[in-house]
């Protein structure tokens, strides 16, 4: 009952709308019942449930370096899955990535990691588990922020403050279809910004669009409608791994997630 009450007091952010669902991280635990670990090996690093925790308030996802490497991968990420599905409303975290440490004093902070607040359709395995980002039913991908802390590849998507934020259509065939908005204009150059400070992102997916938010500002819509593109239910992710497009030589990190919040429409 206290969770009830609790819930009655967080207000939308939107009008018209009202909490339908979240997980405030204020326990000792994550809450198994709502929450499956990622636990796959890509890219970079292999995903790992003891990289999870909660702290202070807040979930903690643990980057770490793995000396000597495990499965080949010389870091460790971390993520949670949503074990249930959602579909049209207003998904909302309030997050503050990396530690802030230049760990090994090479002048640059918590470099090697990809950070991102998502949302597609997961497997979840017998043992509480997702272990691919390469599920058969996966059709929606929406990524609130996927945040690289520095991109080898491409200059204008360097540094953590830099990030895209678009909806990935996926092809039953397992191809991408395309992004919506396009590349490069997903792309959200952030002056003045500090994504190693508290700061709150959300969307707002409809039958028509995504409307991606950061700190109450609308900052770039897909526009993505019923009747022309498959919407699945989807399973929301809050994951740190080590990119194919980081650096290699990754440094001890973290992100932390005050909350996660999901908010429907209200019915008249
Ligand atoms: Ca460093
Ligand atoms: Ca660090
Ligand atoms: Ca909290």
């Amino acid at each position: 009952m206290a969770l009830a009450c609790s819930a009655k007091k967080i207000k939308s952010p939107l009008p018209e709308y009202q909490l339908a669902w979240n997980d405030e991280f204020n326990g000792s635990n994550l809450d198994t019942s709502k929450w499956a670990y990622r636990t796959d090996n890509k890219h970079r690093s292999i995903q790992r449930k003891e990289n999870v925790s909660l702290s202070n308030g807040a979930l903690v996802l643990d980057l770490k370096v793995l000396k000597p490497a495990v499965q080949g991968k010389n870091a460790s990420g971390a993520g949670i899955v949503s074990k249930r599905r959602f579909k049209y409303g207003y998904y909302e975290v309030r997050a503050k990535l990396g530690d802030g440490i230049d760990d090994d004093k090479d002048k640059k902070t918590d470099e090697g990691w990809h950070h991102s607040f998502w949302a597609m359709a997961a497997v979840i395995d017998e043992k509480n588990e997702v272990n691919t980002t390469y599920p058969g039913i996966r059709r929606t991908e929406i990524d609130c922020f996927e945040n690289p802390t520095e991109h080898i590849h491409d200059p204008e998507q360097d540094g953590l403050n830099n990030f895209t934020q678009h909806v990935i259509i996926w092809n039953e065939n397992g191809k991408e279809w395309g992004r919506l908005p396009k590349p490069p204009t997903d792309l959200l150059k952030n002056k003045n910004f500090n994504a190693g400070k508290w700061h709150i992102y959300g969307f707002e997916w409809t039958e028509k669009e995504i409307r991606f938010f950061v700190d109450g500002k609308v900052t770039k819509i897909a526009d993505y409608p019923a009747d022309k593109f498959v919407h699945d239910e989807l399973n929301v992710w809050l994951t740190a791994i080590a990119a194919n497009w980081n650096r290699p030589d990754q440094e001890k990190s973290l992100a932390q997630y005050d909350y996660f919040r999901f908010y429907i429409k209200n019915k008249f």
